[in-house]
């Protein structure tokens, strides 16, 4: 089987990349991927001679058609991925996110290839704190963000795409993703290397916002889940019920250090921040047959402490101008 994967270079790709090589030796691996701020070939560093890699945008026509004419199947991570970054700039957020969804919609119409678009829960909005309330495939889209409305508008693209010209797709809406090669402009690898630093995490408002946990490792089983398993044309939701607020993510990363619970600092809330996700991913459970591996969120959260720790390298020639740019927001 082929696989061509976009977005292979970032967080949630590279993570893929690696496991596919990994488990799956029958595959053949093509990364798509424009090297963003959030690129990072050497996220790929550990199979790079197993893997084709083409440094190129999604939302450039020729090239994708050609990648995608010699795929058996896409698997589209690639995205403009940060809340905060699109409230500052939200133009690269309609090219990739939109323009580039439908260019890889248009290529694999015209091909006959099976497509797998990765999305996010937070196309359904937000939720009320301390409700029962969760998240499923029949709540109406209400994105907040021009990160998170780019992301619905994409999903409406291959819901079209399926109806309209047959398209055999499939749709994933996920819950935040923690684990190794996340860039540090995220909220967890934030407050990790801060600490490494000596440096007090930076919580927005009262941190009283719930976030839905689940390591990258089980994202991504899901998503191999549905490529061979999913109904063509249906969305499903991936969570592991790690409903936190962000302030018990930082006190449970506060005493991994081993510092004092009140170690950090209330700096600016996010505009229009959402203030709860939650999924109830039992379709992807009951009919698939999936389940998370990491089911405790503390230890997940010290393994991936202890890669940062080990992988200084990866993330230090970064940090300082991603802190610089959170300084001028008094965040
Ligand atoms: P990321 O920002 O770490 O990586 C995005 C990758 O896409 C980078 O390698 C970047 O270079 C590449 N890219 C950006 N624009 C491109 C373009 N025009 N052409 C080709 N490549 C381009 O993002 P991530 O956190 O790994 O997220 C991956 C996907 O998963 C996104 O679609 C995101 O919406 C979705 N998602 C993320 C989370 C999460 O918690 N991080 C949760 C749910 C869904
Ligand atoms: O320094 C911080 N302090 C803080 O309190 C940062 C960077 C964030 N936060 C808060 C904001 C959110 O409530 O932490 C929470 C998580 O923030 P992010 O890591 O920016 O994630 P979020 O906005 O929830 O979006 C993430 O999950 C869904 C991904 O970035 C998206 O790509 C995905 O779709």
């Amino acid at each position: 089987m082929r696989v061509l994967v976009t977005g292979g270079a970032g967080f949630i790709g590279a993570n893929f990349v690696q496991q596919t090589v990994r488990e799956r030796p029958d595959v053949d691996v093509t990364v798509l991927d424009a090297l963003t701020y959030a690129g990072d070939r050497s996220s790929l560093a550990p199979v790079a001679d197993r893997i084709t890699f083409v440094e190129g945008s999604v939302a450039d026509a020729d090239l994708v058609d050609g990648l995608v004419a010699e795929a058996d199947a896409v698997v589209h991570f690639a995205a403009e991925s940060h809340n905060d970054n699109s409230l500052h700039d939200p133009s690269p957020f309609v090219r990739t996110n939109l323009v580039g969804t439908y260019t890889l919609l248009e290529a694999v119409r015209r091909h006959g290839v099976r497509f797998h678009h990765i999305s996010t829960d937070e196309v359904y909005g937000d939720l009320p704190l301390d409700t029962p309330e969760r998240f499923t495939a029949d709540t109406p889209y209400n994105p907040s963000s021009p990160y998170s409305s780019t992301k619905a508008g994409s999903d409406l693209l291959v819901r079209a795409w399926v109806r309209s010209f047959g398209v055999e797709a499939t749709i994933s809406n996920c819950s935040n993703n923690y684990g190794p090669y996340q860039h540090v402009e995220k909220f967890i690898p934030r407050q990790i290397t801060n600490l490494i630093d000596g440096v007090r995490p930076r919580l927005y408002g009262a941190g009283l916002n719930v976030r839905d946990w689940i390591h990258v490792e089980d994202h991504n089983a899901a998503v191999w889940t549905i490529l061979e398993r999913g109904r063509v044309g249906e969305t499903y939701l991936i969570g592991a019920d790690g409903e936190t607020n962000n302030l018990q993510v930082v006190r449970t990363l506060l005493e991994i250090f081993g510092r004092d619970a009140d170690d950090f600092d209330h700096v600016n809330d996010r505009p229009g921040h959402d203030l709860r996700y939650a999924i109830d991913a039992s379709r992807l459970r009951d009919e698939l047959g999936w389940s998370p591996r990491y089911t405790d969120f503390r230890s997940g959260l010290e393994a991936t402490v202890g890669w940062y720790r080990s992988n200084e390298a990866w993330w230090r020639p970064v940090k300082a101008a991603v802190e610089a740019r959170y300084a001028e927001s008094g965040q």
